[in-house]
C-alpha cells in the first residue's frame, strides 16, 4: 500500500462522493481522539477538559462560494487544494488554559500534522472574535491508499462560542455589513467575555489550590 499519498493528488478523488467520504472518515478519526483524550483526563485528574464537540463537514454550497470569493472555479481539485475546512471540527472548553492543554496534546500525536496555527486569543479579531485555530491534517486509511486529509480545528471557551455564534447570526442578518453601533456593543462584549474567562479560571484555580477530592467536577 503506497503510504503519504495526499488528497491533493485529485485525480484519486474523481467525485464529490468520494470526497466527502474521505472527508467524513478524517473527522471520525479525530472525534475518536478527543474521545479518549477526555476520557483519560476524566479517569486520571477527574476532570473534563472538554465541555462538548461540534464538527460538520462544510456544504457544497458554503464550498462553492468560498472559491468564488478567492476566484477559484469549482472543481474536486480546487475544493481540496483552496478550501481549508471542508471538514472542521469546535471543540468547547471550559476554561482557557484547557484550549491550549488540547491543542498540544492533538499535536504531539504522530499522525496529525499541523500546518497552521492561528491563535485568535492572543491576537483576537478586530470584531472581538477570539477562538484557537488549527489546520491538521491527518491519514486516512482506505482500502487501497492512504489519504492525507485536512481538518480545521476550532477550540475555544464556552464563553468565547457564546459570543461567536451571537455575532454570526448579527453579520448574517446585516449580509456582512453590521451597523457601526452592534459592532461597538459587540467589541464591547468580547471584552466582557475575556474578563469572564480570566476570573472563572482564576476561580477554578483557587479552588484547585484547596485539594478538596470532593470537588471534582
Ligand atoms: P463558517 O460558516 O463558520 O464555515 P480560511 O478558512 O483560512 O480560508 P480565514 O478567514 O482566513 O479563511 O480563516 P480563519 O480566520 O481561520 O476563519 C475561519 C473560520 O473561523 C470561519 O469560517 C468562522 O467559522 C470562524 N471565524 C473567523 N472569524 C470570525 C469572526 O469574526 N466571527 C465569527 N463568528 N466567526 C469567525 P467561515 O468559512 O468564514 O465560516
Amino acid at each position: 500500500m503506497e503510504i503519504n499519498q495526499t488528497l491533493n493528488e485529485y485525480d484519486e478523488v474523481d467525485s464529490w462522493a468520494a470526497m466527502t467520504l474521505v472527508y467524513k472518515s478524517a473527522l471520525k478519526k479525530i472525534n475518536t481522539k478527543l474521545e479518549i483524550l477526555n476520557d483519560e483526563f476524566q479517569q486520571v485528574h477527574r476532570y473534563n477538559p472538554i465541555e462538548h464537540i461540534k464538527s460538520r463537514l462544510k456544504s457544497p454550497e458554503s464550498i462553492v462560494k468560498k472559491l468564488r470569493k478567492n476566484g477559484h472555479e469549482s472543481t474536486i481539485e480546487n475544493m481540496v487544494n483552496y478550501v481549508n475546512d471542508i471538514a472542521g471540527i469546535r471543540i468547547i472548553c471550559s476554561f482557557t488554559n484547557d484550549i491550549y492543554r488540547i491543542a498540544d496534546m492533538l499535536s504531539d500525536q504522530e499522525d496529525i500534522k499541523v500546518i497552521e496555527v492561528k491563535d485568535y486569543i492572543k491576537n483576537p479579531k478586530p470584531s472581538g472574535y477570539k477562538s484557537f485555530h488549527m489546520l491538521v491534517t491527518t491519514p486516512v486509511y482506505l482500502s487501497d491508499r492512504i489519504v492525507e486529509t485536512k481538518i480545521e480545528i476550532q477550540i475555544r471557551t464556552v464563553a468565547m462560542d457564546f459570543w461567536a455564534s451571537l455575532e454570526h447570526k448579527i453579520n448574517y442578518k446585516f449580509e456582512g455589513n453590521i451597523p457601526e453601533s452592534f459592532k461597538n456593543e459587540l467589541v464591547e462584549c468580547a471584552n466582557m467575555v475575556s474578563d469572564l474567562d480570566e476570573r472563572m479560571l482564576r476561580l477554578n484555580d483557587e479552588v484547585q489550590k484547596l485539594g478538596n477530592t470532593n470537588l471534582s467536577y
